[in-house]
């Protein structure tokens, strides 16, 4: 075989993946991301616009932006509350301006992912509320399953109303119910079958569909884990047919060895599994807390996935109100020279490589 036509079969096999119609957003955003993997990985900021170590609601700032002066690619949202109808999400974000800034991002070029830290239905306690169990009664002919079909609706009207000024759906990508190998959250492992989960997952998707949404790019990102398996990582997978990326969330607790290990395990698991079923891969959320390593971003980040082509790396947040709950660079931050090499590296992906 000659090498073009080893290099067309290469691209070829990320670039198709089943769930999205062609000529959908959801597919112009799938296609687009496997183009861009080809140049490197986009780097994202969970909450990136709307606030950073010392500010908040000063729209049009950002952390990574201050330091480097260039927006990150990837923007993350958090829809946690807007099951119950409220303004504001979990952590404050007014989701008005949550949209406003979706859209203007959108508009630029950026890309955006959506996770959804529910409250636990069955007892009004948060995400991370296991006393009830609530998974199995959410499902189709349990007593949560009205309610539950309440939330996801609110969840499809907030993404419904993420439209350009042209009127076109602006694609997302929405990765409802991540960490479910863990047990913290109340739709994590132990609190429901491998099964039920997997109708969990399949129900949101089921129902954005019936409501014709087309702007959605559905991920499923269980929690890293440095004794990964196959086994493990799609124990709880919903199928081909309802999700277009794989990811994982990993954040380093002890030495950088255990990190790049892990992270190299679980990409390769997903590696292996993106080629063979036309799949995108990320790490979807990431970071080490209050980055007390000030070379972090150039001397672990950087290695723990270099070789592999996940589309993006999405640091976690940078709190206003909690100190050390802080996982990207920031001005005052030890590690914000190390970001700007990581930032100059031709294979890290920022809002200026990829605007419109
Ligand atoms: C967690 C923490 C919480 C936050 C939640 C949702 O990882 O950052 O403080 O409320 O994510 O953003």
């Amino acid at each position: 075989m000659n090498k073009i036509i080893i290099i067309l079969m290469a691209a070829m096999t990320v670039c198709a993946t089943a769930t999205a119609k062609s000529k959908s957003p959801a597919r112009k955003l799938i296609n687009r991301l496997c183009d861009l993997q080809k140049r490197g990985t986009l780097i994202g900021h969970q909450d990136a616009l709307f606030y950073g170590t010392t500010w908040k609601w000063e729209f049009g700032r950002s952390d990574i932006n201050d330091v480097c002066g260039d927006y990150p690619a990837v923007l993350g949202c958090d829809l946690g509350g807007i099951e119950h109808g409220n303004d504001r999400n979990l952590d404050g974000v007014p989701f008005d301006k949550m949209r406003e800034q979706i859209i203007d991002f959108a508009q630029k070029g950026g890309i955006v992912t959506i996770s959804w830290h529910a409250d636990n239905p069955a007892n009004g306690g948060n995400a991370w509320n296991v006393d009830a169990p609530a998974v199995a009664q959410s499902l189709p002919g349990g007593a949560l399953h009205a309610k539950m079909t309440q939330w996801i609706a609110r969840t499809i009207d907030f993404i419904k109303s993420l439209k350009d000024s042209n009127g076109r759906p602006i694609p997302v990508i929405f990765r409802p119910w991540h960490e479910m190998t863990g047990s913290w959250f109340w739709w994590g492992t132990p609190h429901c079958t491998a099964k039920e989960y997997q109708s969990l997952f399949r129900m949101v998707v089921r129902q954005f569909r019936k409501a014709r949404i087309d702007n959605v790019v559905w991920s499923y990102s269980p929690g890293a884990d440095a004794h990964d398996t196959p086994q493990r990582f799609f124990n709880a997978y919903p199928g081909d047919r309802y999700v277009d990326m794989l990811g994982f969330d990993i954040y380093q607790y002890n030495g950088p060895e255990e990190f790049v290990a892990t992270c190299r395990l679980d990409l390769k698991i997903m590696h292996d599994y993106a080629q063979k079923h036309r799949k995108l891969y990320a790490i979807t959320e990431t970071g080490y807390r209050n980055t007390p390593d000030e070379k972090w971003f150039t001397n672990v980040l950087r290695p723990a996935y270099q070789g592999f082509s996940p589309c993006y790396v999405l640091l976690w947040r940078n709190a206003w109100d909690q100190k050390e709950e802080n996982f990207g660079p920031a001005p005052e931050k030890s590690c914000a020279e190390d970001f700007r090499l990581f930032h100059k590296d031709d294979a890290t992906l920022f809002l200026n490589d990829i605007r419109n």
